[in-house]
């Protein structure tokens, strides 16, 4: 039989080197010294995580009475895989020269885009990659669209600021990206914009976007978001969805 056939999409386990061992392997720091006492420790620990058979297989003394801690074990749970529904955003994905046509033909005018990471974040690698001029991984970013007029704002703006520029310059479409979700921040932060917006009774007149390394498109859906993107997002991606987005608004 072929591995194919023997699958159970119903419950799947983790694959280490025989169908359905649930071979998983796991690691972690503990605030405690360097020794067979910290090993006994992670062993107990991932037993009652739920492993079975857990072997410590590697350790490391981080020194300042803290270990490292590489465990192997068998996991005992399962998925129902075949019942499994992500929400994703429904992008028909185009490359620039296409975006830019299409904006040409059904807009006639070019759209002003406006991007930032707000609130105190100081993240800017992942807003960079979708608006800078020279882009990310092979996918020039919208500041090198003939049809996008974008303005990337950096990193740590205020709602406040970003809501202002937004009304100042008439944007089309706004971007806000999060990598902090520590302690939430992002919920908080992604949702006071999207009062903010309201207040100035402009939320309407943007596509509001979010992205980030830990943003799902429910999420952003949930906070009141046109869509969310997620890693592996790329500017044509986005500039897809605005377009979309705008022309079925009747921009
Ligand atoms: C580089 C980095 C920094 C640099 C940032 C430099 C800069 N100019 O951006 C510096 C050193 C300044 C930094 C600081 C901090 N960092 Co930092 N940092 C990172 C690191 C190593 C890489 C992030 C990155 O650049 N990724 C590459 C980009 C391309 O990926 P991306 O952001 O996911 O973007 C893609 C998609 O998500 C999407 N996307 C992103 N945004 C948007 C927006 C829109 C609109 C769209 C459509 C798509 C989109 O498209 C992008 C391309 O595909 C990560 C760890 C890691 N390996 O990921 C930690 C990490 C993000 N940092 C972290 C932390 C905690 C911090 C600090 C708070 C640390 C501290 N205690 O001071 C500070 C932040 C302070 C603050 N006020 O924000 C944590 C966040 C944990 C969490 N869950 O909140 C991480 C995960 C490290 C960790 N494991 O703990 N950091």
């Amino acid at each position: 039989m072929s591995y194919r056939e023997k699958r159970d999409y119903t419950a799947v386990k983790p694959y280490g080197d025989t169908m359905n061992d649930g071979k998983v392997q796991m690691s972690f720091s503990l605030p405690v010294p360097f020794g067979d006492e910290a090993r006994e420790a992670g062993k107990r620990l991932a037993l009652k995580m739920g492993l079975e058979e857990p072997e410590v297989v590697y350790a490391e003394d981080l020194g300042e009475d803290f270990t490292f801690l590489v465990i192997y074990g068998r996991c005992v749970h399962s998925v129902n895989f075949s019942s499994i529904e992500v929400p994703k955003v429904q992008v028909h994905e185009r490359d620039m020269e296409e975006i830019d046509r299409l904006i040409r033909e059904k807009i006639g005018r070019k759209l002003v885009v406006i991007g930032a990471s707000t609130g105190t974040d100081a993240h800017t690698v992942g807003i960079d990659a979708i608006m800078n001029m020279k882009g990310f991984a092979g996918h020039y970013g919208l500041e090198r669209y003939q049809m996008f007029d974008a303005y990337n704002l950096g990193s740590q703006v205020d709602n406040e600021e970003f809501v202002a520029r937004a009304i100042e310059l008439n944007a089309d479409a706004l971007l806000v990206s999060q990598t902090v979700t520590q302690k939430d921040i992002h919920v908080y932060n992604l949702t006071h914009l999207v009062e903010l917006l309201e207040a100035e009774g402009i939320r309407d007149k943007v596509v509001l976007v979010c992205g980030g390394p830990r943003i799902s498109h429910e999420l952003a859906k949930e906070l009141g978001y046109d869509a969310g993107f997620g890693p592996g997002s790329f500017a044509n991606h986005v500039a897809s969805f605005i377009v979309d987005e705008l022309i079925s608004r009747g921009a």
